[in-house]
């Protein structure tokens, strides 16, 4: 197709051929996949691949499937390129496919903005607020120990924060860290999927004293939520809600997996405490009915995992028509290039609701990723460095190799297995 003159001038002046794609897999504390995209004219963008646990399955695809298809493209061909990766594979889908597809679309906006002298939330659509409030985590082994933490967040300025207490019966129950630095994941120790167990009967009989003690001490100013990681059914994640509504969560999330869609309505038939999902989703297709039928209230899609930039900026504009706010997932298992992807797409979503953050990232991986974000009175505040802001030192990285590790699994008291 003829090009409209000024992208000829464009062109000329700062070719954005793509002449190199470069796949990174690092440990800089812990295991990333990073997408380098390299243009004829120098200009490079950096995208996050990062699958937790199935690294080496993202970089071969990446490297051994996408890589060539790139070279030679257009790297202002956002759109064409993320749907020639979506349609063109003919396996649509997937969380390696879509991890693969937001690594490249990341790289391309950070590619745009650069070449444009503009940060990306400019071209977005610029911003709708003046910074993105988060909630960041508080987790113990004991109620006080989780609140203690809480009141540490909340003199910082923290508004919003997720409240876990171990189960009381069940060692290492699931998102309770204390000052475990190495995250879920214990990578050296034990390089295979660690197991912990749990048991729903114990959980219900002890979550409300968390709710119940934090409301006391902290009054109601402060918003909190709650993640269940999936480990209820649908009725009883219904109790749950109602156990928890006297206590005004912002968001009950991942209150039960759902591949089928319609156990939200179960959930929601029966409580008014707010309902969030879509961590592991990859697509708008994963959450397309709980949505258009108002089941849920936040949605949890990140940009690492359901298509980058355009396809959370896609699961936002479908969100906003049903009331329905976004809430990215901010774990430490996306890369920083990922929470910046993200705090430039809140900056701008008409219909953000709050970004979840457990840091931009840690002293280590610090040595390798650099990012223009910072944090204040519980807000990420994005600055204006053309593009996504963020670099990737490959010299750097090339000190932290990949090492295998794994998230843990679940069992049942009785060795069942179940979610984690
Ligand atoms: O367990 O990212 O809301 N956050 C979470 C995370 C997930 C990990 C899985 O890799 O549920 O902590
Ligand atoms: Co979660």
């Amino acid at each position: 197709m003829p090009a409209p003159s000024r992208s000829k001038i464009l062109t000329q002046e700062k070719s954005t051929t793509i002449t190199d794609v470069r796949v990174i897999v690092s440990s800089p504390g812990r295991n990333f996949v990073t997408v380098k995209i390299v243009t004829e004219s120098g200009i490079y963008g950096v995208g996050d691949a990062t699958v937790n646990g199935r690294e080496m399955a993202v970089a071969t695809y990446l490297k051994e499937h996408v890589a060539p298809c790139l070279i030679g493209r257009n790297a202002h061909q956002i759109e064409d390129i993320w749907q020639y990766l979506y349609k063109g594979v003919y396996w649509r889908k997937g969380p390696i496919n879509m991890a693969c597809i937001a690594a490249v679309d990341m790289a391309l906006w950070d590619i745009k903005g650069k070449v444009a002298g503009l940060p990306v939330y400019e071209l977005l659509g610029g911003k709708s607020r003046r910074g993105v409030t988060v909630y960041a985590h508080a987790t113990g082994d004991t109620v006080s120990d989780t609140l203690d933490r809480a009141g540490a967040l909340i003199d910082q300025g923290f508004k919003a924060i997720r409240l876990q207490t171990s189960v009381p019966g069940l060692e290492g129950s699931y998102g309770v860290l204390g000052d475990k630095k190495d995250y879920f994941e214990q990578q050296s120790s034990r390089p295979l999927p660690p197991e912990q167990p749990w048991s729903t009967r114990k959980y219900m009989n002890s979550i409300e004293d968390l709710f119940r003690e934090a409301r006391a001490r902290f009054g109601d100013d402060i918003a909190f939520t709650h993640d269940v990681h999936s480990r209820l059914t649908p009725i009883e994640a219904a109790r749950l809600g109602k156990i928890l509504e006297p206590y005004d969560l912002l968001f009950l999330e991942d209150a039960v997996a759902a591949e089928n869609q319609d156990s939200y309505r179960i959930i929601r038939e029966h409580t008014t405490t707010p309902l969030a999902i879509g961590e592991i989703y990859n697509t708008i297709w994963d959450c397309k009915e709980m949505i258009q039928n108002q089941w849920i209230d936040y949605i949890r899609t990140a940009a690492t995992h359901a298509g980058g930039i355009t396809g959370l900026r896609r699961i936002a504009e479908f969100a906003a028509l049903f009331h329905v706010r976004i809430a990215p997932h901010g774990a430490p298992d996306l890369s920083p290039i990922c929470h910046a992807a993200q705090a430039h797409l809140d900056l701008w979503a008409p219909n953000f609701g709050v970004q979840e953050y457990v840091g931009f990232g840690t002293e280590i991986s610090n040595q390798v990723f650099s990012y223009d974000l910072s944090i204040q009175d519980g807000m990420i505040f994005v600055g204006d460095t053309p593009g996504l802001g963020v670099d990737f030192n490959e010299e750097a990285a090339a000190d932290h190799p990949y090492k295998r590790s794994y998230l843990p699994v679940s069992r049942l008291e009785d060795g069942t297995l179940w979610s984690w």
